[in-house]
């Protein structure tokens, strides 16, 4: 559409605004079918070619949010992340880089949902319950994944900004995290950084390099393979590794064939087995990260071709250790915690608790959740097993780290170790999970370490675990507590899964209904490999049972 000129924006009413925007829908951006699509924990995402009129609508969204916020930068990300390349999505980024805020989830599901003729009825209504001040500013940061999809799907956001004359920012090309960090440096005056992509690589890289200025050390050797899943984490990192030099060699793969195809992140955790393309080598470090680079797993192959891999809860546990020792050096007196799910690896638990005093809080499956808990620590390290977290720093713990690196009453190796955590903190992007930067995290603990892969994994022995999925009539009739721990409803079903856990050493097992699939998911985990597939399957055969399954019935493991 003709880009509307500053003397509209004068001279149009709302009214009138409200009329342009359902104008351009039915001309250019029509509602494509009438079923009801959700704003999901990661926003909406679907077959890329149901999503325009989707994205247009985000547009119109993105500039009434940037408003009721007084005119801060909203992101906009169009991405599926891990999914297949045919999909694609959306997502926006609250001010602060955290995910949109609950309430404007149903929001955004209202404002997709309606017909395009209700369209300016419904900003109409949104803009007035929500008080929004017409006269402020409006102003949005929009990044896209590599999907052949995106381009026509931004021009359809930038469609729906220009409709209620929102200003706009366009990355480009970006990871998620990308958009996340610039969003948080533009809202709060560049105090987190520069704000441009060229700040967030110069952020890390600069610290990185600092925290290393010797590439080895010990058992650590500065070289990764790095499978970028054919996506965005590949562009990325070629950026990375112009600035990196000889600090961390990384060996490409997987950069330009079909997104998420038979690697990334999610095939190597799902699947438990190197991504396809790469050449590997015997304790090589190996990194996959996802379709948007927000999420990362190690793994490597052993003398034996064994493969082992790295995820989450192993980042979480190897960052958390070291954040506390930098704590103990320095005499800090901070809060530091660990959050996870119920998915994580009791061994991860136990090892983190009991060997490394570190306190550990379990929430409800989501980043959201997990995010908002990690920020009631002064440092919060937070990670979901399948490779997505980071770490959040509150604003006084910032301030103490920084005073105590100058601090003349401190010891000269207080002092040290005080400089080092902020060194550590700018290597982090505390706004959202961040493949590469968490990859350059783990990197400097395994440098400071000495460490190789093995050491790492050597850490502690993640107990034999099976996840499975079960086709239920509702899945809904499941409800849980205690962090999706204990299920509540249907009646006598936790009971039953008590009982079966009770027979299995070191047995926990749980049941949720999935958030983002239409099924219930299960999750056991046990001494053996025999143990934990077994309580798998008795308990997807009593939740079958309990909660109206559907379809073919839980088999017994081979
Ligand atoms: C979403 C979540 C992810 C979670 C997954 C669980 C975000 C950005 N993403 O992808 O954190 O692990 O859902 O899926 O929050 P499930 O509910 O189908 O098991
Ligand atoms: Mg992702």
């Amino acid at each position: 559409m003709p880009r509307p000129s500053i003397e509209d924006h004068c001279i149009m009413s709302v009214e009138e605004l409200y009329s342009q925007a359902t104008s351009v829908a039915l001309k250019q951006h029509p509602k494509q079918t009438d079923k009801e699509i959700r704003y999901g924990t990661a926003g909406f995402r679907t077959k890329a070619d149901m999503l325009d009129s989707i994205m247009y609508r985000m547009g119109l969204l993105a500039v009434l949010r940037s408003k009721i916020k007084q005119g801060a930068s909203i992101g906009v990300m169009i991405t599926a992340s891990h999914n297949p390349q045919p999909d694609n999505g959306v997502k926006l980024v609250d001010p602060q880089g955290e995910m949109l805020e609950a309430a404007w989830e149903a929001i955004a599901t209202d404002l997709v949902n309606v017909s395009d003729a209700e369209l300016g009825q419904k900003l109409k209504s949104i803009v007035e319950s929500k008080g929004i001040q017409w006269s402020n500013p409006a102003h949005t940061v929009v990044g896209r994944d590599t999907r052949p999809s995106s381009p026509a799907l931004l021009r359809a956001v930038l469609d729906g900004i220009a409709a209620l004359k929102g200003e706009v920012v366009d990355l480009g090309i970006v990871s998620t995290p990308i958009v996340h960090y610039v969003v948080t440096c533009i809202n709060s005056n560049g105090a987190y950084g520069q704000a441009s992509e060229e700040g967030y690589y110069k952020k890390l890289t600069d610290a990185f390099k600092k925290l290393r200025p010797e590439p080895t050390n010990g058992n650590y050797q500065p070289a990764v393979k790095f499978d970028g899943a054919n996506g965005v984490g590949a562009i990325m990192m070629r950026r990375f590794i112009e600035l990196l030099g000889p600090s961390l060699r990384v060996e490409m793969y997987n950069e330009s064939g079909e997104l998420n195809h038979q690697c990334g992140a999610d095939f190597v955790k799902v699947q438990q087995r190197p991504a396809e393309g790469m050449t590997l080598a015997p304790h090589a470090r190996c990194v996959s990260v996802d379709g948007d680079a927000d999420r990362i797993i190690y793994f490597y192959v052993d003398d034996n071709e064994k493969f082992h891999m790295l995820d989450g809860d192993r980042i979480a546990t190897l960052v958390a250790g070291y954040l506390r020792e930098l704590l103990e050096a320095s005499g800090l007196q901070l809060d530091l915690g660990l959050v996870q799910t119920a998915y994580a690896n009791g061994s991860s638990t136990k090892y983190i608790t009991e060997q490394l005093h570190v306190p550990v809080a379990c929430t409800p499956t989501g980043v959201k959740h997990l995010h908002h808990r990690a920020v009631d620590f002064d440092i919060g390290v937070y990670f979901e097993a399948n490779g997505h977290g980071t770490v959040v720093f509150s604003s006084a713990a910032q301030r103490k780290i920084a005073e105590a690196g100058a601090d003349p009453s401190l010891s000269e190796s207080q002092r040290a170790a005080a400089g080092r955590l902020r060194d550590v903190m700018d290597v982090i992007n505390q706004t959202v999970g961040d493949a590469i930067s968490d990859m350059l995290l783990v990197e400097t603990v395994l440098h400071a370490r000495g460490w190789s892969i093995a050491d790492w994994s050597a850490a502690y022995s993640d107990l034999p675990n099976r996840q499975l999925k079960v086709s239920v009539k509702d899945r809904t009739v499941v409800t849980t507590t205690d962090a999706e721990r204990r299920c509540v409803t249907p009646d006598g079903l936790q009971a039953e899964i008590d009982t079966l856990v009770s027979k299995q050493p070191q047995g926990r097992a749980f049941v949720r209904p999935s958030g983002t699939e239409d099924v219930v998911r299960v999750y056991a985990e046990a001494e053996t490999r025999t143990a934990a597939d077994q309580l798998a399957y008795q308990v997807a055969e009593v939740l079958y049972r309990y909660a109206g399954g559907v379809g073919p019935k839980p088999t017994p493991p081979q």
